[in-house]
């Protein structure tokens, strides 16, 4: 039996949703697994708490199978915790509808326009957002473009949320808030300097400016991928097929500014903080958790570990990255009050060893393009402008130069799954393949590389250093050597 509103009478009564099917109140865009663990759960324990109409309307830029799936159930899935010592299961039922833009994009810009959706939230991950890594200004490149200036249906997640808002500035629909919950540094800002920029080039600032929040948040929880596993596993738990299921571990932490002109869930009293300026929590996110994961994702991948988990058990591994932690992330950053960021990183190193979690490798190194500068350029950046050397921080970067080349210390093939994949390629291509070579090839990125960094000449010999002993001796001597 499958999933659905009809069939959850054969669920075990503690997995059922905690609320009856809402009415709408939020578009999401990127129905990503991360979003069905995180805000998806989050907004059902508010609604279970204190009511609201704030379903969920999904809308997946360009994935049908996801859509076929929570359509077919109702917009029913289910979220299994992994600890180390045991799982437990529940269905989720904040979801109201869902939509594939791809196949549909007037109907979300119809929603966008509705008086009833009050938020937007996001998880379109870092490239969706078509903004330069390096400075955070957006890529006017010609999808967009044609975007913004043919009367075609839009087709970027920038275009989609302009044409939504023009649309409800003509229906005099009322404010609203838009609330990026990607892992981009101060996403609040990103997402405002965005969404002003297409403003004026729509000619409708003035209505934007008065009616539109961008709040910034933190967002957290480890999610890998939905696997057979997975899958397996809700299906045994529950007793009925989830073809929508995914895992995560039992962590899970929300910062949201908290800047809603039309009212939000009450997620405050589903565990979510609520602040006025949630960008300390951010950086020491970015750099304390996904450099981290960053950092054991590369080294780990050329080491040719599959997950996580297993580059953790890397001799030496553990070690670096406490180095890193304290001797780089920790000066670089001013965490939130009452929190010691080698506390956190200790904590996060646990999290990451959580056996349960089978996060591949290879994911967590995808995108590296868009991942490196706030993971770990800012990082850099921070510490070289104090005078200081980041040799941990320069690892991480070398370890990336060493993954992009496409081949593991066994000589097995990498994959590079990155929007600036060819770029990265034909720079190889055109320069010599000694770690100088590669180094100055890299660094001449300028979408990633700041020209501070790709200029500066210390920087440059300690990133050659470790190409070179990554090159000559592999990860696993590497490690065992620092
Ligand atoms: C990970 C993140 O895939 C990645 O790049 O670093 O998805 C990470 O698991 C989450 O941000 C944790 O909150």
């Amino acid at each position: 039996m499958e999933l659905s509103r009809a069939s959850l009478s054969s669920v075990p009564a503690a997995s059922r949703p905690r609320i009856a099917a809402p009415a709408p109140g939020i578009v999401h865009l990127g129905v990503s697994a991360f979003h069905r663990a995180h805000q998806a759960v989050f907004t059902e324990d508010a609604m279970a708490a204190a009511g609201g109409d704030w379903g969920i309307v999904h809308v997946a830029p360009r994935s049908p199978q996801i859509v076929g799936a929570m359509r077919d159930q109702d917009g029913l899935f289910s979220v299994t915790t992994l600890g180390p010592d045991g799982s437990s299961t529940r269905v989720i039922g904040s979801s109201a509808g869902q939509i594939l833009a791809a196949a549909d994009p007037d109907a979300v810009v119809k929603l966008l326009a509705d008086p009833a959706v009050k938020v937007v939230t996001l998880t379109v991950t870092e490239k969706g957002y078509r903004l330069d890594p390096a400075t955070g200004r957006l890529l006017l490149d010609d999808e967009l473009r044609a975007d913004l200036e043919t009367g075609r249906s839009p087709r970027t997640v920038p275009g989609l949320l302009i044409r939504g808002l023009c649309a409800r500035r003509r229906a005099d629909a009322g404010p609203i808030a838009l609330v990026s919950c990607d892992n981009l540094p101060a996403n609040g800002h990103r997402v405002r300097g965005l969404i002003d920029t297409l403003a004026v080039a729509k000619g409708v600032s003035e209505w934007v400016q008065e009616n539109v929040t961008c709040p910034g948040t933190m967002v957290d929880r480890i999610v890998p991928a939905t696997t057979a596993a997975t899958l397996d596993l809700a299906a045994r738990t529950l007793g009925v097929r989830d073809r929508a299921a995914v895992n995560g571990e039992p962590y899970s932490a929300w910062v949201i500014e908290d800047a809603f002109p039309a009212g939000r869930p009450a997620w405050d009293q589903a565990g979510a903080v609520l602040t006025d300026d949630p960008r300390p929590w951010e950086t020491l996110k970015l750099r304390s958790l996904n450099g981290v994961h960053s950092a054991i994702a590369y080294l780990g991948a050329v080491a040719g570990r599959e997950t996580i988990a297993a580059a953790l058990e890397l001799p030496g591994l553990a070690g670096v990255l406490r180095r890193l932690i304290t001797e780089d992330i920790a000066p670089s950053l001013v965490p939130p009050s009452g929190v010691d960021t080698v506390a956190y990183g200790e904590q996060v190193l646990t999290r990451f060893a959580n056996p349960a979690i089978e996060y591949r490798t290879v994911q967590v190194a995808m995108d590296g393009s868009q991942k490196l500068p706030p993971r770990v350029l800012h990082t850099i950046q921070q510490r070289r402008e104090a005078g200081a050397v980041p040799r941990w921080a320069a690892l991480v970067v070398a370890a990336w130069m060493r993954f992009v080349q496409g081949v593991s210390d066994e000589g097995r093939p990498l994959p590079l799954d990155d929007p600036l994949a060819d770029r990265i390629r034909a720079r190889l291509a055109a320069g010599p393949s000694t770690p100088d070579g590669v180094v100055d090839a890299l660094l001449g990125l300028d979408t990633i590389f700041s020209p501070d960094l790709a200029e500066d000449a210390e920087l440059r010999v300690v990133l050659v250093e470790w190409l070179t002993a990554l090159d000559k001796h592999g990860v696993a001597a590497t490690l065992a050597g620092a």
